[in-house]
């Protein structure tokens, strides 16, 4: 018979894609987690009515009019820990974290970044990868530490990028396999079949050596 689900918080800055295959991921019959809260920077976030219309739990925690030094951070882990969750996830949350933040989360806090990390830290990667010529780009599903998308990466999906690629064509391919890895990754969490260590990522009870890889059109991870 299977337990409790795991609690998940999700974190959103905007339209919440990802918060939506996360909803739909954790209700499913028998999904070993499920969405109990989400946190928005922003009031505006469309992803917050993603969240009403599935009748969990909404809260902003706007970065603009905490502004002293520590007060956002300070606001949003008192706003998470409300909710006991297993697991923070951060999809399309904009604001960097501190490290006293993450280093609380240790271990329990995921985000899904747009880009095949290493490559491409940061924002605007899509425009970044075409400017570089990369043949091939994707997203990474990683543990988030101090370090800025240097967190230990547990999952890719790669995408080819095709001639006449702009950064919207391009957001969009990835963005799919973003909607595959991320529920993928966070189920395998809940489970318990995922977890950090020191000595790095573990997926059933073994290091991984590195990150694994969805292919855009198998089901799965190889
Ligand atoms: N915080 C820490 N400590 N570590 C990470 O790995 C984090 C993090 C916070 C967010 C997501 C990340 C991404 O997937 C993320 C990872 C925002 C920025 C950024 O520069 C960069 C990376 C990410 C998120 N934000 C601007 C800032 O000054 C604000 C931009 C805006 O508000 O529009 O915070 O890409
Ligand atoms: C996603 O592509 C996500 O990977 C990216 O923003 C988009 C959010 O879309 N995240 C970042 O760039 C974090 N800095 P969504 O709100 O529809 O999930």
């Amino acid at each position: 018979m299977p337990g409790t689900p795991m609690s998940v918080v999700v974190l959103i800055s905007g339209r919440g894609s990802n918060l939506q295959a996360l909803i739909d991921a954790g209700a499913a019959r028998e999904a070993p987690f499920a969405v109990r809260a989400v946190i928005s920077n922003r009031p505006d976030a469309a992803g917050l009515e993603r969240a009403r219309r599935a009748g969990i739990p909404t809260e902003v925690v706007n970065h603009r009019t905490l502004r002293a030094p520590g007060a956002f951070d300070a606001a949003l882990r008192a706003a998470i820990d409300r909710h006991d969750p297993g697991l923070v996830a951060l999809a399309g949350f904009m604001r960097i974290l501190g490290a006293d933040f993450v280093s609380h989360y240790r271990g329990r806090i995921l985000n899904i970044h747009p880009s095949l990390l290493p490559r491409f830290r940061g924002l605007d990667t899509h425009r970044r990868a075409l400017q570089a010529g990369v043949s091939e780009h994707g997203a990474s599903v990683h543990f988030v530490t101090a370090e800025l998308d240097g967190g230990p990466v547990v999952i890719q999906a790669r995408v080819p990028v095709l001639p006449g690629d702009d950064p919207d064509t391009l957001a969009a391919r990835v963005l799919e396999q973003e909607h595959r890895i991320y529920p993928l990754a966070v189920a395998w969490f809940a489970a318990g079949r995922l977890r950090l260590g020191e000595d790095g990522v573990h997926l059933d009870g073994r290091v991984l050596t590195r990150p694994l890889s969805l292919r855009p059109d198998t089901r799965a991870p190889v």
